[in-house]
């Protein structure tokens, strides 16, 4: 107890003289304890304690689907061989070669918003027996069919894709179901064979097949431009309300005015394809001047910062391998070459000499 009180004494010791020492120095204190709260408050501006989120109807779908797929009133409209249950809409049943959508009829406006998907994907299939997956979209054209989970190829936006057959087989380590983003700008082409993994900006595997509980997919895009982010959180492990970060991204700049669509496609394999509900939120951000200000252009077409770098992170292991071998070769054969001069020289030059020595004898 002694040392305490002693240490404690020495410490209030120190303490007065430190003390003592910012009242000679008051602005120093003052600068340090608002770089303490400046610290703290960057540490804490993190997205989510600065929005307010508010629910939009009129992009959002969910029980009893009021209308969808009859009247030509509701938001929301069906494609190809989707339907409307009580209990959700089946974008496709457990069934070979179908698709279907469902699109919002109203163009979206907002600059920051957060998309809820609550989905089901189930059938008989075993592992790796079924397919073909289901896709979220926000792109410049709707009610297409196509390739891509039952959307159009060389789409113009964003595709989210629950992809749950894996084509190409060489990639062994990857897990399926596998969850990826996309950004295609009218000439990008989704590669079906590759599960996409040419385009993709990441993604993350989850397993959300025949799964008792239930299933949620959440986007989030903040932010246009500056810092845009794209963050998937799944509900995935043992019904607890466990969420992980899939991906973010930031650079993904989308423009405004696209459409909300979810589809989906069975091929050779099949699965129920269901869609139990869509919550679009408005989220409110705020905004320094020089983020309002960088973000006054108009985006018209959607583009991915650094989209190179992200490609070579996913493409480049083969390609960096070629370029250390070539880089070996290069320095072996230069190697070489002036291994090989320097012999040269000396023989010429041993040539010399002996030749001036014969002209002194
Ligand atoms: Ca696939």
């Amino acid at each position: 107890m002694a040392a305490v009180n002693s240490s404690k004494l020495s410490l209030s010791k120190s303490q007065l003289n430190v003390m003592s020492k910012w009242n000679i120095m008051p602005y120093k204190l003052h600068l340090i304890f608002t770089f303490l709260l400046l610290f703290v408050s960057l540490c804490f501006s993190d997205d989510d304690h600065e929005m307010e989120e508010f629910l939009k109807r009129e992009f959002s779908l969910s029980k009893p689907y009021q209308g969808v797929g009859s009247l030509g009133s509701s938001h929301w409209e069906l494609m190809g061989d989707a339907m409307v249950t009580t209990d959700q809409v089946r974008l496709t049943p457990d069934m070979q070669s179908r698709q279907g959508a469902v699109w919002s009829r109203i163009p979206c406006h907002l600059k920051d918003w957060e998309m809820q998907v609550h989905f089901k994907v189930h059938g008989q299939g075993k592992k790796n027996l079924n397919g073909d997956g289901l896709a979220i979209w926000y792109t410049k054209e709707r009610m297409q069919k196509g390739p891509v989970f039952g959307n159009m190829d060389n789409f113009t936006g964003l595709g989210v894709f629950v992809d749950t057959y894996p084509n190409e087989e060489k990639y062994i380590e990857r897990i399926f179901p596998f969850v990826i983003a996309m950004v295609g700008n009218g000439t990008i082409s989704y590669d079906h064979e590759r599960d996409g993994r040419p385009t993709e900006l990441g993604g993350c595997n989850a397993m959300v097949r025949n799964q008792k509980h239930d299933t949620f997919l959440f986007i989030r895009y903040i932010r246009q431009r500056l810092r845009q982010k794209i963050k998937m959180f799944l509900f995935d492990i043992d019904g607890q309300h466990e969420w992980r970060d899939c991906l973010d991204i930031p650079g993904v700049r989308l423009p405004l005015g696209y459409y909300f669509g979810a589809s989906a496609i069975t091929g050779d394999l099949s699965d129920n394809h269901d869609i139990i509900s869509l919550k679009l939120y408005q989220l409110t951000v705020l905004r320094s001047k020089k983020e309002e200000e960088e973000e006054e252009d108009v985006v018209t077409i959607p583009s991915v910062d650094n989209m190179e770098l992200l490609r070579c992170k996913t493409l480049g292991q083969n390609e960096e391998g070629m370029s250390g071998l070539a880089i070996f070769f290069t320095v072996l054969f230069s190697m070489l070459g002036c291994i090989f001069l320097v012999v040269i020289g000396m023989v010429v030059y041993s040539h010399w000499n002996e030749s001036r020595r014969k002209r002194f004898y």
